[in-house]
Order: structure tokens, then sequence, then C-alpha cells
């Protein structure tokens, strides 16, 4: 029931929504977001509150005497469902599907007169009851995945259980041997006559045999419910399930009156078995397989939330041909073509319940926690990609007040944080006693101090030393430690990433830069580190994708910049590194795809960096057809040249070969020479400079900013002061170009270029990165010792974090170019960017 919709953003009783005329609603067809665009622009906050959605539903004769159901796979995250005016079910929760009997509200005459409406409202307010209560991405409203309806017999399986597909398939025995199989489920009768049926289930394997078959007799009353359970007979030498070879099975479980197909449904079936141990890591089928994975959001620039399955299942194949084995789908269930897709390309799943941050110490959240997490383990039971059910993430992060802090302090709260742990964890061994149960921690000693961190089977650890802070060796550290400390822990290492930005790079990367050099080489460290770790569980890449941030800044404000891919599925180069690292097929990557736009200081031709992944033994390397010689990639498969850039268009070409095949890759790399000296520089344009940050920044046009300096004769620079970056929570507005603004320089005397004599326009960049009072910092500008600016106070003029240009007019005379010098009134200057172009003519 996707198309046809009409929604409306506001409407608090179903009274008033059915007399709104239709010209009111705006159409809409599902999956549908009310959020796709106003958690990124830069008014504050985005619309959190209720939205109706409503719809006609003509119903033919022949579903008459039919139970009819409406299926919805997510609505986030409060859902209340009408039919022809009768309130028939709500939903909690946004992540997990659920299902609504609607047979008594329908109206099946035929004609105009068996017109139904449906009519959902659903809320994504703030809930204290409801998970998450705090996450680090957008909580998008809305009826966001695909809606069903739902036709039965009268005699079915269970629909409402959880929205689950009624019938559960286990294994619960399998050697490369044999595999035994254990059918169970409910059979429901909604008639008024007492049903004699039989239960059949049949295993097919998938070229259609059939391998195995089993059946039952069950008597059920009218009106209730009966519960199967068939063991079948085993299966013979089964064909095993693996990430490299994701064989499925199927297995259809009829229930029959006589000769009459009452209902059928057909779930996959894949046979493994695994475990984890704390000195060994990770087996699948009896062999030490290790666990190279990622985690996926499920959110995409310009959609939000609201991706078709196909976009889903191409997010899968992002990850599957990146070479990863493994998926945790942080922080929350995920659509259902999510695990329908990760059962048949293989890749093992780590699912979790939405507890981020910080709980509710209160009965209700707790029963809304224990009931998402049942949605989340019946609807997933079936897919062998399934491995464990995450429980929490992060949730010492933030005091019960909900504010972060650094240490938690409140022994009660953590006592309470503990039982609340311990009794999702004894729920989900409960429901599901075939996989893991498992939770993820931040870097706190809070955990342990609280007997939190033993509760699960598996220990997620996120770690982000060498991004946030500290280096990237305090990742294999923090590693050992826990490991001996804790030797009986099975650790994963849950999350680890550093942002990046294609318009960001560096011949000299540094940490919180966002260049993708840096990115990159964190993430080789991390390899060399993790490989160095054969006891390590696994571990997951933060993130996949870039995704929604709506409380965070750096420099593309709102999103959280830690992909392989950005926002919009364009392979960042680093996606290349982990692609030679963990997928065999013969690749080469030149890794500078994100940075086809260079500048450098002359003379030319220029000698920077070029780097190559590539999983080739040997990699020749050419620039403008001229082979600057072979090497062979290291233990990350990367193989770095000095390369010698002339003005202009560089044409580079990385080469190799295997099994007799040539593999190529050619990337067009811009160059632009900057003079050392730029008093001779005759055909001087303009120059641009990202102040405060040794990278570079590519804007829209192409041009080249480049890194920061400090002034030499004849060139470009500061005079004093100190860098600095802006605090990673204070998203910067006004601006396209943030990376600009991001870093800065701050009590600086002076800037200065040598450019030639003539006419310039001086372009000076700010944003106030720290102060929103008025008064707090006031400076002068002058140029050439002549006052152009007085009293400067950014907070004044624009508030803070907003970009504010001011463009001056200035003269180079007698060879002297141009200094521009800032002197402080009150606190300290500070420089964004500059920009000096020559005047026209
Ligand atoms: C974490 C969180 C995740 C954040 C990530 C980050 O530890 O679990 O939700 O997005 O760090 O990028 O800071
Ligand atoms: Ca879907």
């Amino acid at each position: 029931l996707d198309d046809g919709w009409r929604f409306l953003p506001r409407g608090q009783n179903f009274a008033w929504i059915a007399s709104t005329p239709d010209a009111a609603w705006a159409r809409v067809n599902l999956p549908h977001t009310w959020n796709a665009q106003d958690p990124f622009d830069d008014a504050p906050s985005y619309r959190r509150g209720v939205g109706w959605y409503r719809r006609t539903l003509h119903l033919s004769d022949s579903l008459k005497g039919k139970r009819v159901f409406l299926y919805f796979e997510g609505a986030n995250q409060v859902a209340d469902v009408y039919v022809n005016g009768a309130y028939v079910c709500e939903h909690r929760g946004g992540y997990t599907a659920f299902a609504c009997d609607v047979t008594k509200q329908l109206k099946f005459d035929g004609g105009a007169a068996s017109e139904n409406l449906l009519a959902v409202k659903v809320d994504n307010s703030q809930n204290p009851f409801i998970p998450p209560l705090s996450v680090g991405y957008a909580l998008y409203g809305g009826l966001y995945r695909d809606v069903w309806l739902l036709a039965t017999d009268a005699v079915h399986f269970e629909v409402t259980d959880h929205a689950s597909p009624g019938v559960f398939v286990s294994t619960p025995s399998v050697s490369r041997e044999r595999g035994e199989v254990r059918v169970r489920g409910t059979v429901v009768n909604d008639s008024t006559a007492a049903a004699a049926v039989v239960v059949q289930s049949t295993v097919t394997d998938a070229a259609g045999r059939v391998v195995s078959e089993g059946r039952r007799e069950l008597r059920v009353g009218a009106g209730a419910k009966g519960a199967f359970e068939l063991s079948l007979p085993r299966v013979v030498r089964p064909h095993l399930w693996s990430p490299e070879d994701p064989y499925l099975y199927s297995v259809t479980t009829e229930v029959r009156a006589g000769e009459r197909l009452l209902d059928r449904k057909v779930v996959p079936l894949g046979f493994r078995w695994f475990r984890f141990d704390p000195e060994r890591g990770f087996f699948l089928n009896g062999e030490k397989l290790q666990l190279k994975g990622t985690n996926r959001h499920q959110d995409y620039e310009g959609l939000g939330s609201a991706l078709s399955d196909a976009q889903h299942v191409r997010d899968l194949e992002w990850i599957k041909q990146m070479g990863a084995n493994f998926v945790r789908l942080a922080h929350y269930p995920q659509d259902p073509a999510v695990l329908a897709a990760a059962d048949r390309l293989g890749l093992l799943i780590w699912e979790e319940s939405p507890v981020v941050n910080y709980i509710t110490v209160d009965e209700r959240f707790t029963e809304n926690a224990e009931e998402m997490l049942r949605d989340m383990i019946r609807q997933g039971y079936n897919h062998p990609s399934v491995i464990m059910w995450g429980i929490m993430n992060e949730v010492f992060l933030w005091s019960p007040e909900g504010a972060r802090i650094r240490e938690q302090n409140d022994t009660t709260y953590m006592r309470q944080v503990r039982d609340f742990a311990a009794k999702l964890n004894a729920l989900v061994r409960a429901e599901d006693p075939t996989r893991y149960t498992t939770m993820a921690i931040h870097g706190s000693k809070d955990y342990d101090r609280a007997g939190v961190a033993e509760i699960t089977q598996v220990l997620g650890v996120n770690e982000y030393s060498g991004w946030y802070s500290g280096t990237f060796e305090g990742f294999g550290r923090t590693l050992d430690r826990r490991h001996e400390e804790h030797p009986e822990q099975v650790i994963f290492v849950s999350e680890y990433g550093a942002g990046s930005d294609d318009r960001v790079n560096s011949t000299r990367p540094e940490r919180f830069d966002f260049s993708g050099q840096w990115q990159q080489a964190f993430h080789e460290s991390y390899l060399r580190q993790i490989e160095a770790r054969p006891w390590l569980a696994g571990t997951a890449i933060w993130n996949e994708f870039d995704f929604s941030q709506p409380e965070t800044g750096g420099s593309i404000p709102y999103e959280n910049q830690k992909g392989m891919l950005t926002w919009d599925r364009k392979p960042k180069d680093v996606y290349y590194l982990y692609k030679a690292n963990w997928n065999p097929a013969p690749m080469v990557h030149v890794a500078s795809r994100d940075w086809t736009h260079r500048a450098g200081i002359g003379p030319a031709p220029v000698t920077q960096p070029v780097k190559v992944y590539s999983n080739l033994d040997r990699v020749e390397l050419f620039v403008n057809g001229r082979s600057l010689g072979a090497k062979a990639p290291d233990d990350v498969h990367a193989a770095v040249w000095r390369v010698p850039f002339t003005p202009g268009d560089n044409v580079v070409v990385a080469r190799g070969e295997k099994g007799g095949r040539e593999y190529s890759d050619r990337v067009t790399i811009h160059f632009r020479v900057v003079p050392a000296d730029l008093r001779a520089d005759t055909a001087f344009r303009a120059l641009g400079v990202n102040v405060g940050s040794l990278a570079q920044v590519t804007d829209r046009t192409g041009e080249v900013w480049m890194g920061d300096q400090p002034y030499h004769p004849g060139s470009y620079g500061y005079v004093g002061g100190e860098a600095a970056i802006f605090n990673k929570d204070i998203p910067i507005t006004g601006t396209s170009l943030e990376p600009l603004y991001f870093s800065y320089r701050q009590g600086l005397r002076a800037y200065r270029f040598d450019v030639p004599d003539g006419d310039y326009v001086v372009q000076l960049r700010f944003a106030e990165p720290t102060e929103d009072e008025p008064g707090a910092r006031v400076f002068d500008v002058s140029v050439n010792g002549r006052r152009v600016l007085e009293g400067v106070d950014l907070a004044a003029r624009s508030g803070q974090a907003r970009a504010t240009d001011i463009s001056i007019a200035a003269h180079a005379g007698e060879g002297r170019g141009l200094t521009i010098s800032f002197d402080p009134e009150k606190g300290v200057p500070v420089l964004n960017a500059i920009r000096v172009r020559r005047a026209e003519p």
C-alpha cells in the first residue's frame, strides 16, 4: 500500500483529520519522512511531532470472509492506526514492523460503498519512555517503510505475534554430515468452528529439490491458537551457508484442511554453526573466520530514512563488494530488505535494539525496550545471516538527566542500568538461545565499575583513538589492556573511524583536519593493529556511509563524515583501501579520486605523493605517459610514489597484472603551481588560503585554497597567532564552504601576500568560533598600514559560527605586496580564510 497516500503535518485527533478536505493534504507515496530536509538546514533543530497519513482502500468482494491485516514495516516512532474511524492499534518504537488485524473494521461490499478510509497518526516527539532517548543521527518522523495489506484464510499462521512470520525455523545441530531442522509456529483459527488441520514443512535446496519433509496434525478450536513443532528428518551432507558461499535452502510450511491449502509461509534456511572464543576469535562452520566488517545507518542524502528496498539492497552490495563479511546494523533494526539481502549476499549480521546513551529508569521504558527486542528477534529469527543481537550502545555516555558526561557518579543509577541490561540480556537469551548477545561500550571505566561490561556474551568496544583524541596506537593499547584484564571476555571492535571531506586534502594530514589522507592513515594503522590481534572476535568500521548527525559541526555540518562512502554513496578513496585488503578480486585504484584538483608551491614540477591501493603484487605508475617505476604494495596494500606535477592536467595511470590479465586505473589530476616568489608572478590572478590548516580545500569551481603557512619573503602566510579549529559540536552556518571556516588562526598580527604591484580585492572570511555575546572580540583591520575596518565584532555582526565575508579594495605598490594587519581592541583577532585577487582593470 505504498502509493496514493495523503499527508498532513499536524492534527491531533481522527475526527478532525477525517473532516479536513483532501486539498489540505500533500500527496505522498511511501516510504516517506517529513524530516528529509529540516534537520540539515541552518535553522536550529527539526520538526519532531505529529504527522497524519490517510488513504482510501477499495476491497473487492473476493476478500470477503478473509482475515485482513495491515502490515507496517516501520513507522517512526509511535503509530496509531485507524480504519473507517475506528482505532485499531498502536505501535511504539520506530524501527520494527507491526501488524494489525483490521478485518472487523473493513467494508467489502464492492462498488463505491466499499471505500475504506485508512488513517495513521505518526508521532516522532521525544518520548522519555521510548528508546532511543538520544542518538546522534536524525530521528526522522513518518511512515518511512513499506506498508502491506495481508489477506489470509480464517485459519492461518499467526500474523500479529510481533509481526513475525508466525513460523520459526532453527537448526538445532549442523555438521558437514547432517543438518537438523526444527520448525515451530502457531496456527490461528479465526473461524467459528474448530479446525482439524495438517501442518507440513518442506525443505528445498536452491535448485528446488525437496531434501526433507515433515507433517503434523493439529486441532485448533474456534477462535483459538494452536502451537506446533516439527523436527524434520535430517538433511544429509547439507550445503553449508557462509559469506563466501551463501547457499540458501528454503522451508515452505503449509497448513491444510483436507485438500484445501489455507496458508503457506516460505522462509530462508542456511545451514551454519558458529561460536566465539575469547582467545581465538570467531569460528564459522568449524573454521576460524576473521569478521571484517562495517556499520550501517539507514539514511541517505536528500531522502532521510525513506529509502526504497532497492536502495537498501544497493547499500549491502557496496559493503559486500568492499570485501566485508560482517555488518553491524547500528543503532536499530533496519528494513526487512536488509536482512534478506544479507542472507543472499553472505554478510554476517549484528542487529541491535535502539537503547543509546542513557535510559529512563521506569517500568514503561523497560517494557518498551523489551517489546522492541521481541519485535526484532521474532522478525529477524529466520535469517541465517544474523549471529548476534545487540541490546544497547554506549549506555553510560550520558547522565540519567540526559547530558554528556565524563564519568558516572550516581551509583544507584549505575546499578539500575546494570539490572536493566541484565534483564534485556536474559530476555534475548530466552527468546533466542541460538545466537549471541552483545552490546557496545565507549572508552570509560563505568561499564566495568557497574558490572555492565560482563553481562552480554560478546562485548563490543567503540574506539576512536587518533580521531577525537590520542594517537592511532592508543587503539591497540586499549584493546590489549582489556584483553589482559578480562581474558575471559569475547572482545569485538564494534566501531572505529575518522571523518573526512572530499574537498579537504593534505600532504601533511593532522588529526581532526577532515582530510582524506588522515582518514586513510587512520584506517591503514587500524588495519595493521587489527591484523596483529587475531584473538579479536571481529571488527566493524564506523561507518560505511556518511550519515545525518543534526547536532554536530565539523567540515560538513549536521553530518557524520566517517563513511567509506559519502552520504549520497560516492566511494571515497579509503573505500578502496578496504577493497584492496578484503576483496581478493584483482584491483588497482589511484587513491586520488577525492583529490583531482591540487596545488603546490613551485617552481614546476612540484613533487607530491600519489597513493595507489592494490592487491596486485606489483604496480607501475605512469604520469603523462612516463613511468615512475614499479612498486610492490606494502602490508596494507598501499604504495606511494613521489610524483612531479606540472601545471595543468597530469594523467596518472597505475597498472599491474595478475594471471596474464592487466588491471589499471587512470585519474587526471589538475595541478596549479603557485610560484614560490609571487613578486615575479606577473600573471597573478588570485590566491586563496585555508587559514589555520595545512590542508587544501577545493571549492565547487575547482579552485584550490592553499594550506596555511608562516609568511616568508616573496610568498604568502601568517604573522603571529596560533592555529585552531572549531568545537566539533558547533555547526558553521551561512556557507557551503564550511571547511574554510572550520579551521582558523587566532591572535594573528597580520596576513601577508607578496603580490606584484597593482590593485587587488582582499576577501576576508570569518566565522566567530567561540563568542556568542557582542563585545567579547573586537578588532581592527588595516592594509599596508591604512585602517580599512574599524571595530569588527563578528558576534554582533552575524552571531556565532556564521560565515561572514568582508571584501576590501587594496593597493600594492613599491614592491611591498599586501600586509593585512589585525589589531585587537578586545580579545584576540581571528581569521578563517583569506583570498586575494587582482581587481578587474
Ligand atoms: C560512537 C557512537 C556513534 C557515533 C560515533 C561517532 O561511539 O556509537 O553513534 O556516531 O561514535 O562518530 O562519534
Ligand atoms: Ca522495505
